[in-house]
Formats: structure tokens, sequence, C-alpha cells
């Protein structure tokens, strides 16, 4: 873990937060999450002390005022306000060397994980750019110009590689050039639901994307040799986990379930070699909705 600089901390960041998505439910993620006990098990077991930071938006749920609708982008406001606090809580930790593990939530709030680590890894190792793993069913690569929903939770990484801007006054004004990834050093596992105009983007900027096509036909172990060679091995890591990229008889409970998912043993074992990497020093859990 060489670049964390304090193992003997987590800091855990409960995202309740579903604005970025059409029905809500994944708000209430994180506490679902926390009841099982997870984190005092991880306390005693690893003798880790967790921080816990829990950021509630006002309007977490999806059903807000659609007055703040901006041009494509439904809650725009209200997303851009709790992405800006996540991003910044994200780096609190993760520039004083802390992993960051934050649950979701909507993966609108991608939009601060990724580009509160970002930033604060690029304070801590200037020579290096981040490399970022979304292991997901979709790629969440729309802009406001080519999104079919309007939702922001499937724009999170066009937000933070710079491909999809909004200049307007309190609405992703925020994000500034050191909250932005190197698309280079960037891959996607388990898609299977994309659009074509995301494609399309995929394709524009040479994005590695494996497919759920490529994991069955290679295995998932490959797929991992595959993604960490690109990334990089002297490359910090931010993992951004969709439950959704499991196969539904895994992970029901989740907003947009699509079928031929990877089955647990798989993202097990993804999670199992993103640990070994040794490089890892953040992870994103999201879009568990309860409520499902
Ligand atoms: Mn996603």
């Amino acid at each position: 873990m060489k670049f964390l600089a304090n193992r003997s901390h987590l800091a855990v960041i409960a995202a309740k937060f579903s604005c970025g998505a059409p029905r809500s439910g994944a708000e209430k993620g994180p506490e679902a999450i926390m009841k099982t006990g997870l984190f005092k098990e991880i306390e005693e077991k690893a003798k880790l002390t967790v921080i816990l930071d829990e950021l509630c938006h006002p309007n977490h749920g999806s059903i807000v005022l659609s007055d703040s609708d901006v041009g494509n982008m439904k809650n725009a406001r209200e997303v851009s306000e709790a992405a800006k606090r996540i991003s910044n809580s994200v780096y609190q930790q993760a520039r004083i060397g802390h992993f960051v593990l934050t649950l979701g939530g909507d993966h609108s709030i991608g939009i601060g994980t990724v580009s509160g680590t970002t930033k604060a890894l690029r304070e801590r190792f200037p020579s290096r750019d981040l490399g970022v793993i979304w292991i997901d069913a979709h790629a969440d690569i729309n802009t406001p110009d080519t999104s079919l929903s309007g939702r922001l939770h499937g724009m999170p990484v066009a937000f933070v590689s710079g491909i999809a801007k909004s200049a307007q006054k309190g609405k992703f004004d925020w994000l500034e050039k050191d909250h932005m990834i190197n698309l280079h050093k960037f891959v996607y596992i388990g898609l299977r639901d994309v659009d074509e105009a995301e494609w399309e983007i995929i394709e524009r900027y040479g994005i590695k994307a494996f497919s759920m096509e490529d994991v069955t036909k290679y295995g998932v172990n490959k797929i991992m040799d595959l993604a960490l060679d690109h990334i990089g091995s002297e490359t910090p890591i931010h993992a951004s986990y969709d439950i959704d990229s499991l196969d539904p008889e895994w992970a029901p409970s989740t907003g947009f379930p699509v079928c031929s998912g990877l089955s647990l043993d798989e993202g097990l074992l993804i999670a199992r070699r993103l640990h070994e990497s040794g490089n890892l020093v953040a992870l994103d859990l999201v879009e568990i909705n309860p409520e499902i």
C-alpha cells in the first residue's frame, strides 16, 4: 500500500444521496450496509480505526423540485452540491493518506469521489496520474447532450474527465483542472448496457473497456491482469464499484439491473485483485437500493 500514508485508519463516507437517479431508495444504501455491523467487524478483526463521515443531503431522494433541471440535466443543482461536498470529504481524507471508502448513493456521487481522490493524489504524487477502474454494467459516460434520460448518474465519467462541462453558476462549476482524471488510465469492467453515443465517446477517446463478453471469453483473472497492466504498476488506483455489475441473481436490489453480469465469485475476485495490486487508495460501492 505504497500510496497510503496511514494504514491504521479507514475513512468511510456515507453518501446518502439519490438525486442523480430516477427513483429514490439508493440514499438508504449506506445505512443498510452499516447496519450489518461490517465496520465493527473491520475494526475488531483488522484492527482499523473507522472514521465515519455521514453526508445527508437535505433533498436526498430523487423526487425533488424540478425547477433545478438545467438543459438536459435533472436535479442539476442538487447533484452538483452533493458531489461538491462528497468531493471535499474524500479529498480531506485522501490528502492525509487515508484509504477512502464511499458508500452510495446513486453513481452521480462518482463525480465527487473520483474528483476528490484525483485532487488529493495529484498533490501527494505530482508526477503520477490516478488510475480509475469503473466496474459497472453501464458506462456512465453520457454528456448532457447525448443522454436520453438527463439523469446525472449516467454521466459521472464525462464530468470527471472534462468531456462534459457546465459553465452555469452552481452547476459543476466547482470542478477544476486538478479534479480531472487522465482517461488513458481509466478502465471499464463488466459493461453490457451501453448507449450508442457512449460507445462513440469510448472509441473517440480510446478508453480501455472490457465488456461482459470479454470477461466470459478471457476469464476475470486475465481481465484484471490486462486492466492493471493498462493502468501501470506504479499508479494509485480508485475503483468505483457499481453493484449492478453483478448479475441480478446475486444483486437484485439496484435500480437498473442487467442480466448476464458478473457472478459473485467473479465480483469478489475483482475485489481481491484490486487489494493485491497494493495500489488501491479509494473505493466506491454504489447503487445499492434496499427498497428494491
Ligand atoms: Mn454506474
